[in-house]
């Protein structure tokens, strides 16, 4: 028989808490107590729930690298305590976070189940409650007394995906979010059906090492037509570049004017990583498939393959946070360390 797994709830912010102020109109994060009262089912689930909070909730739009180490602390800090842990986070920048998160933790042996909702949890026609049940019940799943997850995922509108496989693809419907290059992991209808294969395995002789240096010192470049040689020279001569996520058209191509190149070969040069991501919400980088991508694989640019912006600035700034020689960087990068990429 398997034990009751003990969760760890917590609040950061986002939709799902908010209140209307009443002097302006718009959506505030609110106390996280209130929020609770408004959910009495989170009782009936067949798991034990503590819960915390950030000091100050917030709109996810003002997450920041030192609130991703403040919530990496709450985990880590509790990493022994708990089975399982929920992350109620606002859904603009919820990518972000768990992508960030599920570098900060290798060799994660519990889930980290991301949520929130587009209505508050106060509104009639919420998603929150549904969002926030399901999260919880995922994170308590186990087999043999051991957690079912073993990641970080994100639930939303009956699908658990993993996390740093997300974005964000709607600003209204429920269905906000997407992974249009690696499946569900739970999909959730009348019974919880677990995509067993697709979960990502644990090594339990390995223990959890907890990373929490990350350097913001980057910058994305969006390719489009028009894009301009002074202004592109001007960044790209900062002093405190430290690396450069591209991103790129369909399978990787750029314009080949001899500039363009030219710049991107002198950051190369100067030890600064360029990573090239695709623009596109599905499908992988191909380097050297297109003309207009040969001179980028010369120059030494690293391939993101199929991962998404969120997940490649995370990945990025967990690098540089690392120190690493820039032919290791790249070795590191163009291989998946959370299940960010494909393979091959
Ligand atoms: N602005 C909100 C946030 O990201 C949006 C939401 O949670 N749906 O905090």
């Amino acid at each position: 028989m398997s034990n009751i797994s003990n969760i760890l709830l917590i609040y950061t912010g986002g939709t799902i808490g908010m209140i209307k102020n009443f002097e302006t109109g718009a959506l505030v994060a609110f106390d996280f107590d209130k929020l609770l009262l408004k959910i009495p089912e989170l009782k009936l689930l067949d798991c034990t729930i503590d819960t915390t909070s950030f000091d100050e909730p917030i709109d996810s739009s003002d997450m920041n690298v030192d609130r991703w180490k403040e919530l990496g602390h709450i985990i880590n800090s509790n990493y022994e305590k708990y089975d399982g842990f929920v992350v109620l986070h606002g859904s603009d920048t919820m990518s972000y976070t768990a992508s960030a998160i599920s570098f900060m933790f290798e060799n994660l042996a519990k889930p980290i189940i991301f949520t929130g909702s587009q209505l508050p949890i106060g509104d009639l026609r919420t998603d929150a409650k549904e969002n926030l049940i399901t999260a919880v019940q995922i994170a308590a799943l186990q087999k043999k007394g051991k957690p079912v997850i073993t990641e970080v995922g994100l639930y939303f509108e009956y699908k658990l995906l993993r996390a740093n496989r997300t974005t964000k693809i709607n600003a209204e419907h429920f269905e906000a979010f997407q992974s249009l290059n690696y499946p569900s992991l739970v999909e959730s209808g009348v019974h919880l059906k677990v995509n067993t294969s697709f979960l990502r395995a644990v090594n339990r002789r390995k223990k959890m090492v907890y990373h929490t240096h990350f350097d913001n010192n980057i910058v994305v470049i969006k390719m489009f037509p028009g894009i301009n040689e002074g202004i592109l020279k001007g960044i790209s001569s900062l002093p405190e570049i430290k690396g450069v996520v591209l991103e790129t058209y369909g399978s990787g191509n750029t314009t080949t004017k001899k500039w363009f190149i030219d710049m991107l070969a002198a950051l190369i040069k100067k030890g600064i990583p360029v990573i090239n991501v695709t623009q596109c919400a599905g499908g992988s980088v191909e380097m050297g498939k297109y003309d207009t991508s040969v001179a980028l694989k010369k120059a030494g640019v690293i391939s993101g393959k199929d991962i998404t912006t969120e997940a490649a600035i995370a990945k990025l700034m967990y690098l540089l946070g690392e120190n690493l020689p820039l032919k290791v960087l790249k070795t590191i990068y163009e291989t998946s360390l959370r299940g960010e990429m494909s393979e091959n």
